[in-house]
């Protein structure tokens, strides 16, 4: 536990800051199990790097993703990052766009109505310009944000700090931001509707997601806009919600330029779930952003018999098809491929109390060598 407390002090990160943190999780669903269809050379090293033998990690798995995918690869980010030699060099060598993991958002930019705080993003954004990495801003409104910031003010006051909260974040990073997730996770956790919540009870469901779009757009016309939510892939009743909600949205003018499915991956859903998912998504002819993948082996505490290397087998088919069916739509349509973090240890989900220290959730381990699932993602792309 002590790396993950010193990577949170350097983030100035205390851990878990909402009751969402742990919602992606809410996602176990049949077994399902497709065989893995690498080619001789890459299956030899996933076997390898899965029995740990990580230093013998072969040519293949060090290429870095960006140079050989046609399109961004991104990564979640935190400002104490910067100071970590081995993640800025693992990062640099890597991906070329970055998401802010929790420096972007309300809980650290506004204090109260009107009053803001830039340190961190202004850094993450700094980083970016130095570095000729895209940046993607992470999130303007979302459910499990500003509920504290916004309490007690009547309803003039809430609207108005509403607007100018969006007006002030998507303006000051104007031309810097290639895209914003406006509204993230609308849906309702299982897929039934959309959620209620402070924004919706005083300007109605649909209402501040339409809102939230049209302030975003004047503040910044040339970011690509995304809707972006989680378990879209996992529960197919969310993703035809989410899809619904889309339709509607465009239908009435509403200015969604992207769409964002996070894909927390489960590792047991059927093969052939994610893809039909991004195929639906992809009809709309927007831009589709994977937005915040990483796939958990864990089992959170029910009684499962798999072995490790089933669960990693489960997980790299799972990553090896979303990979493919994002690398199969047009090229227009492929705004980025985001993973939510570098290492193992840079994962949301080792910051769980649930951990126990084991789960392998991302492309790097803790030192910074290929997982198999790094192998997953650079065959799909190669
Ligand atoms: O990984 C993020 C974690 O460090 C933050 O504490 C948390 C609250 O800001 O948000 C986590 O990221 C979430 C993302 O913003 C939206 N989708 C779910 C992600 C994991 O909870």
């Amino acid at each position: 536990m002590q790396k993950i407390c010193v990577r949170q002090a350097l983030a100035g990160q205390t851990g878990f800051h909402t009751s969402s943190d742990l919602a992606p999780l809410g996602h176990l669903l049949p077994q399902g199990e497709k065989g893995l269809s690498r080619r001789a050379l890459l299956a030899s090293s996933l076997a390898l790097a899965a029995c740990g033998q990580t230093e013998a990690a072969p040519t293949l798995a060090a290429t870095p993703l960006k140079s050989i995918a046609p399109f961004p690869i991104g990564t979640a980010a935190m400002a104490g990052q910067f100071d970590d030699p081995a993640w800025v060099d693992l990062a640099l060598t890597h991906v070329s766009q970055l998401t802010p993991e929790w420096e972007m958002k309300m809980e650290y930019i506004l204090d109260r109505p009107g009053r803001y705080r830039w340190d961190a993003p202004d850094r993450i954004a700094d980083f970016c310009t130095a570095h000729e990495l895209r940046l993607h801003g992470h999130a303007l409104i979302w459910y499990s944000q500003g509920a504290d910031q916004f309490a007690g003010l009547d309803r003039p006051a809430f609207i108005t700090g509403f607007d100018d909260y969006i007006a002030a974040v998507a303006s000051r990073y104007r031309g810097r931001v290639v895209g914003w997730d406006v509204v993230n996770e609308a849906v309702a956790e299982d897929g039934n509707g959309l959620r209620d919540c402070h924004w919706s009870a005083v300007l109605g469901q649909d209402g501040y997601i339409a809102r939230a779009f049209e302030l975003a757009k004047s503040a910044d016309p040339d970011a690509i806009l995304f809707l972006n939510d989680y378990n879209l892939e996992n529960n197919p009743t969310k993703g035809a919600t989410f899809l619904r909600l889309v339709e509607r949205l465009l239908k009435a003018g509403v200015p969604v330029g992207g769409l964002g499915t996070q894909s927390h991956l489960d590792i047991e859903i059927p093969a052939g779930q994610t893809t039909a998912f991004i195929r639906e998504a992809a009809a709309f002819g927007l831009p589709i952003h994977v937005s915040e993948l990483d796939a958990s082996l864990r089992s959170d505490g029910r009684i499962d018999t798999r072995s490790r290397q089933t669960r990693l087998n489960q997980q790299t088919a799972r990553v090896a098809e979303l990979a493919e069916a994002f690398v199969a739509l047009p090229a227009a349509q492929r705004y980025g491929f985001t993973v939510w973090g570098l290492r193992d240890t840079d994962s949301w989900l080792r910051r769980d109390a649930r951990d126990d220290g084991k789960d392998s959730p991302l492309l790097f381990d803790a030192s910074g060598r290929p997982n198999p699932m790094f192998g997953a993602v650079s065959a799909a792309l190669s």
